[in-house]
């Protein structure tokens, strides 16, 4: 019995020692430890043994058990150890792994530049309005000085609806609705969507987008426009930019002018982008004609104002030196990615 005993403690000490599994080592205890293990077996036999030998047999089987629970017990643990230090090393995380960067949109070139136009203007004190796009022949011509025969009226150029509803071909119809409900001071820039009836070419489209500003008060002269269009002019195209009026004629400003800013790609030297001409025109302006303040119910006795109004589209292009205006319409991804 000694040698089956010290055979079983070798054997199992052994195998405990090579388990390699959790299952592995629990079949290893039902084999040795379990009801029918092989030394349970021998507990069993005990009783057989005679009054001297069993005290040493039974101290030895102790002894045995103990010695085999030790080893299943630190073989477990270390079985465990090694699975959870396994798994963790499966699962970190670098947590300083840069993140993959993912896919931001960009701002419209309109949008940008609509931005900053509404940005300058708002830091002179002017706010933003806005109006319907579906127009009455009133506030489209009408309240704008635009007599029935002028040219600009013509099927040709505006996009009507009927006789009386067309589609606006300038946000001047935004100035005329405020300066109704209004009463001077008034300072406003009418951003939004224009219409007229134009095939699409490189600087051409039916639909494009305006910004118009007024400013109506008492005294105001055509300096203050020159001033106010100044500082728009340097804040869009740079400090260094310089501007000319040119006389001009709109229906619904008296004097009218158109201005030019410096060229921003040379200075003013001359260069392909400007035509040789050193200037680029930027935008039309005048005084508000007395016809539109009082058709408006504003005494052109005691107020006056300026006027301008811009094409977005325009701006845009000289801005990024986009060489045709479709780019801006399409939407393709890898041209407006670039902005
Ligand atoms: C322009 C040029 C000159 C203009 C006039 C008005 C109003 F409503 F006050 F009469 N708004 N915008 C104006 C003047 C627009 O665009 C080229």
């Amino acid at each position: 019995m000694r040698e089956a005993l010290e055979k079983i403690r070798s054997d199992a000490l052994a195998a405990i020692a090579g388990a390699r599994e959790t299952s592995e080592l629990e079949a290893l205890r039902v084999r040795y430890s379990g009801k029918k293990g092989e030394l349970t077996a021998i507990l069993k036999m005990m009783g057989k043994l005679s009054a001297e030998e069993r005290p040493k047999m039974g101290q030895l089987a102790n002894e045995v058990r103990a010695a085999l629970e030790d080893a299943f017990q630190s073989r477990a643990k270390e079985l465990a150890d090694r699975a959870m230090e396994q798994k963790l090393r499966a699962e970190t995380i670098d947590v300083t792994v840069p993140a993959p960067e993912a896919p931001v949109g960009h701002l419209h070139p309109l949008t940008i530049v609509t931005r900053e136009i509404r940005s300058i203007f708002e830091a002179m004190g002017f706010e933003t309005v806005e109006g319907p796009e579906v127009e009455t022949d009133y506030y489209n011509f009408e309240a704008l000085n635009t007599p029935k025969n002028h040219p600009a009226r013509d099927v040709q150029d505006t996009l009507y609806f009927s006789d009386s509803m067309l589609l606006r071909t300038q946000t001047s119809s935004v100035q005329a609705r405020t300066m109704e409900n209004r009463r001077p001071p008034i300072r406003i820039i009418a951003p939004g969507r224009v219409y007229r009836s134009d095939a699409v070419d490189a600087t051409h489209s039916p639909l494009f987008h305006q910004i118009e500003g007024l400013l109506v008060d008492e005294g105001v002269t055509m300096a203050d426009l020159k001033g106010a269009l100044g500082v728009f002019a340097k804040g869009l195209f740079g400090e260094q930019t310089a501007v000319r009026f040119r006389p001009h004629h709109f229906p619904f400003t008296e004097p009218s002018a158109e201005m030019d800013v410096s060229c921003f790609a040379c200075g003013g030297k001359g260069c392909r982008f400007c035509k040789g001409e050193g200037w680029i025109e930027i935008l039309g302006c005048g005084m508000v004609h007395p016809n539109v303040l009082r058709g408006c119910g504003i005494d052109p006795e005691k107020y006056s104002g300026f006027a301008f109004g811009m094409g977005v589209e325009r701006v845009a292009l000289l801005r990024y030196k986009i060489d045709d205006m479709r780019l801006l319409y399409e939407n393709d991804v890898r041209f407006l990615e670039q902005f």
